[in-house]
């Protein structure tokens, strides 16, 4: 019997990717692993997307819907966007390709709160679910199925696909088994019970994953390495801001508003927030804890030096060298992390009882404190909002990072108004950029926008913003929440127009339209 797949009619199964794929078919909503680039299948995807490029070549339509734990990788996301296969992608993705086919108009993307996913799909809003592909580290002797580097919304696809392909990742650690919770007590309402997580280290599900064997239609073994880019070396900017996140928090020790091991933390996705882990690293703060969603090398860096004593997350999202880390130390590991389904790692009920400090990254907040996290120029989709909203709503204190200024400089980052809103000023309680730190709570909106101009935005922008407020605070209709209905999104069509909202460089690009103009004239 193979080491890793340990049941017999299963392991009768053993098929290639491609004779896998013939039991997906056009129309099919197809329920795939996946989250920030980790144990997401690998041979399946570009299977299934040669077969929608040769069933074209023959003038068959073929789409199918595909649903994850949150983004993936090239060879899934990258490679049936490319071959033009998904009809409707949900919930968060990050792939360059698929970003471009859903402002193009040509896919649709339905972004969703993390936490939602699983409940959305139990209660059939998206129809019913066809096939579930999931990686796998190993097959137990009765079946159970040893979960990957992600769990996400796995329990919820294999519950409810009519068939099931499982890829056994042999490149995964085997150690991994013993190291994830999977609770099997969710319900719709109104049978839902209370999520007995009070501390981030409960364990209240089990080790495995459930399957009917008779759903199983294919077996795929592979031994392809999750999808790990390196993260950049830290620069100025990302140590700025992670610096004044960490001070912020010892204030707060100081002030007797945090306790001296804070509040299990959450942290995002991408390089401030490793930053920010790497920061914590080096600060006297000890015996911390994580209740959030996403382990970078940086969280793993803390978790090993003993700083962050247990991490509760649905799934790692390393570098190469993160990765080998894992699989090195995964016998001590295996005791400090715990990986949960997404509807439980992002639960709001959790998250409010532990009071979770929350801290996300953004596209651009206004100066009230409403915040983007999704839309480049309120209309094209960056990533989505992942689960910033479950966090940032839910946790005891929603802190969101951002450098002060995107696009080497073009833009800032804080608005006169948000192009499109993920997070209500109700919801932002810190905004930090590598100027400081601008405290919301207790202050009404003048004093917020007071506050996030003078602490937050680039000195560059400052005069402007300075200027908007005084006027609006002076002219707007209302004085609550001074805005000018007709300058709000200026800053930004300036920008569309002319590729920066700084107005001296856009007087200089008319200007020189202008000296092209009349040279081209005559
Ligand atoms: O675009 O690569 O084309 O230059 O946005 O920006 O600075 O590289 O930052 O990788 O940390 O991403 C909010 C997108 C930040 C991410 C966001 C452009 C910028 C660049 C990326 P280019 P950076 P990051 C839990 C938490 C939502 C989900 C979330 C995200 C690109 O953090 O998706 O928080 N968050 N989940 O140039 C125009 C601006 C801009 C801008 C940045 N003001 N205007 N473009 N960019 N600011 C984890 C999960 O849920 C899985």
């Amino acid at each position: 019997m193979s080491e890793r797949i340990a049941h017999p009619q299963l392991l009768s199964k053993v098929m290639s990717a491609d004779e896998a794929v013939r039991f997906i078919h056009a129309g099919d909503n197809v329920g795939m692993s996946g989250f920030t680039g980790s144990g997401h299948p690998k041979t399946v995807p570009p299977a299934l997307a040669r077969r929608i490029s040769a069933a074209r070549e023959t003038g068959r339509e073929f789409r199918v819907g595909v649903w994850t734990g949150a983004s993936t990788a090239p060879e899934l996301d990258g490679a049936l966007a490319e071959a033009d296969g998904i009809e409707l992608r949900i919930p968060y993705q990050s792939d360059p390709i698929t970003r471009g086919r859903i402002n193009d108009g040509r896919m649709e993307y339905l972004d969703i709160h993390l936490s939602h996913v699983a409940q959305s799909v139990w209660q059939g809003f998206f129809g019913r679910l066809d096939v579930a592909v999931i990686e796998v580290v190993g097959i137990t002797a009765d079946g159970e199925l040893i979960p990957s580097t992600s769990v996400g919304n796995n329990k919820t696809w294999l519950d409810l696909a009519d068939r099931v392909i499982l890829e056994v990742n042999e490149s995964q650690p085997l150690g991994l088994l013993g190291m994830h919770d999977i609770y099997y007590g969710t319900a719709l309402p109104p049978d839902r019970r209370p999520v007995l997580i009070n501390a981030p280290g409960d364990r209240i599900g089990q080790t495995t994953f459930r399957c009917d064997p008779e759903k199983v239609v294919a077996v795929v073994r592979t031994s392809d390495l999750d999808r790990n880019t390196a993260f950049s070396p830290l620069d100025d900017v990302s140590r700025g801001i992670a610096g004044h996140f960490v001070d912020f928090l010892q204030h707060e020790v100081r002030r007797g508003r945090l306790p001296e091991n804070l509040l299990p933390l959450q942290s995002g996705v991408g390089n401030v927030a490793n930053a920010v882990m790497a920061a914590l690293g080096e600060s006297d703060l000890h015996g911390l804890t994580a209740y959030t969603e996403v382990i970078q090398d940086g969280m793993l860096d803390l978790i090993r030096s003993g700083t962050i004593t247990v991490a509760s997350a649905t799934a790692f999202s390393l570098s190469p060298d993160g990765a080998k880390t894992l699989l090195d130390e995964i016998d001590d590991l295996r005791h400090k992390i715990i990986l949960r389904t997404q509807e439980i790692s992002n639960h709001p009920e959790v998250i409010r009882r532990l009071g979770v400090i929350a801290n996300n990254s953004l596209i651009e907040a206004d100066i009230y404190g409403n915040v983007n996290s999704t839309h480049v120029m309120g209309s094209r989709i960056q990533n989505g909002i992942g689960g910033s909203g479950d966090f940032a709503r839910n946790g005891y204190l929603a802190t969101f990072v951002t450098p002060s200024t995107a696009k080497g400089g073009a833009l800032s980052c804080i608005v006169p108004m948000v192009t499109h809103v993920d997070h209500t000023e109700h919801d932002t309680d810190v905004l930090i950029t590598e100027y400081g730190v601008a405290d919301l709570r207790g202050l009404s909106p003048r004093k917020r926008a007071r506050r996030i101009i003078d602490n937050c935005a680039h000195p560059d922008f400052r005069p402007m913003l300075d200027d908007y407020l005084e006027r609006a605070t002076a002219g707007a209709w209302g004085r609550h929440t001074p805005q000018l209905l007709g300058e709000a999104f200026s800053w930004h069509e300036r920008f569309m127009e002319t590729g920066t909202m700084r107005p001296e460089s856009a007087a200089a690009v008319s200007e020189a339209e202008a000296v092209v103009t009349d040279l081209l004239e005559g």
